[in-house]
């Protein structure tokens, strides 16, 4: 079977990483629609060797006969033209948080909760990238331990904000004044992703906290988390400290982890073998390392895992959810 494909947002920074992605991976593509707004409509790309001119996004851009349809344009784009979509029997995975916490929307880390997809209404939520690297390894441990509190902080690439937050460092860093964050990124760090709420946490911390709950189907897990900018290109770093039910033995946690798809272990401190952003940078899988017992309670450990941020954090993860609704027989496809 062949899929007719959407990329809405195809010339952004994660559209245009989720097109070459579905070329990687050779998805099963009959005819591609890139989407973009009126300011990229009109634009060229190159898919699987066939020149293509991006359509700007309408009302109307859903009435062909499209099987899926790939978001990352924004919230507000999310918001008024995934239902449109839906409505016309597309299935849409959508970048954005404009639906994640809606209960009829599946929230779907492909390693860590795929059969959550059978209940989908035409659209599905790709999680935040800081949420799903993080997933990757929680899911494993959770199910062999019983994860009873984590706290997450974060160190996210200035990718996360998209071109702009690019711009801002490389500006920063030649001594330009900086325009996109509310202080210089270059040579520092910011403990400000997204904006802040009433009660002191930021969306972004909000997010990772509420779609870890929603992922791994557990309301009492106790949360917390502070998330930082820092001058990095590409690459989320997190130190994850998490608290089990169950006692542990540490080497049959770090084998386990071994074992699971999509993670690749770096845990040889004496050979300074740790993950890091740089070295993860272009990869698909999450990187664990600084494995190690938190020896202030109980059943503790902390870690270290590192993604790269547009690739699983967003555009992989995305490809993966369309082949897992392939896999699962969930798209008509021509
Ligand atoms: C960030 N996770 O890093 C957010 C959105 N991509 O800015």
């Amino acid at each position: 079977k062949r899929y007719n494909v959407a990329v809405v947002g195809a010339t952004g920074m994660v559209g245009r990483k989720m097109l070459e992605v579905l070329e990687e991976r050779n998805f099963p593509v009959e005819n591609l629609y890139p989407m973009a707004s009126a300011r990229s409509a009109g634009d060229k790309i190159t898919f699987m060797g066939k020149e293509y001119t991006v359509e700007e996004l309408n009302e109307n851009s859903f009435d062909k006969d499209i099987d899926v349809a790939l978001f990352s344009a924004g919230g507000s784009t999310s918001e008024k033209f995934s239902p449109i979509a839906a409505r016309n029997g597309v299935i849409v995975i959508d970048n954005s948080s404009a639906f994640r916490m809606d209960k009829n929307v599946p929230l779907i880390v492909p390693e860590v909760n795929p059969d959550d997809v059978q209940w989908h209404k035409n659209i599905i939520a790709n999680p935040n990238c800081s949420t799903i690297q993080a997933m990757v390894p929680l899911k494993v441990l959770h199910d062999a331990y019983k994860i009873k509190r984590i706290i997450y902080s974060t160190y996210q690439a200035v990718s996360g904000s998209g071109v702009r937050g690019s711009q801002d460092l490389e500006e920063g860093i030649s001594g330009q004044e900086n325009k996109f964050y509310p202080h210089p990124i270059a040579f520092n760090v910011l403990p400000h992703i997204d904006v802040f709420t009433e009660n002191g946490y930021t969306k972004e911390e909000i997010k990772m906290i509420e779609e870890t709950k929603k992922i791994l189907h557990d309301d009492n897990l106790r949360i917390t988390a502070t998330t930082v900018r820092v001058p990095v290109y590409y690459g989320h770093s997190e130190s994850v400290n998490i608290e089990f039910e169950r006692d542990f033995n540490l080497e049959e946690l770090i084998k386990l982890l071994e074992i699971s798809p999509g993670i690749v272990v770096q845990n040889n401190v004496s050979q300074n073998n740790y993950p890091t952003a740089v070295g993860v940078a272009g990869k698909d899988e999450v990187y664990v390392g600084r494995i190690r017992r938190d020896e202030s309670i109980e059943n503790g450990i902390n870690l270290w895992i590192v993604a790269d941020n547009i690739r699983k954090g967003a555009a992989t993860n995305t490809v993966q959810i369309a082949e897992l609704l392939m896999n699962k027989k969930l798209i008509k496809g021509v």
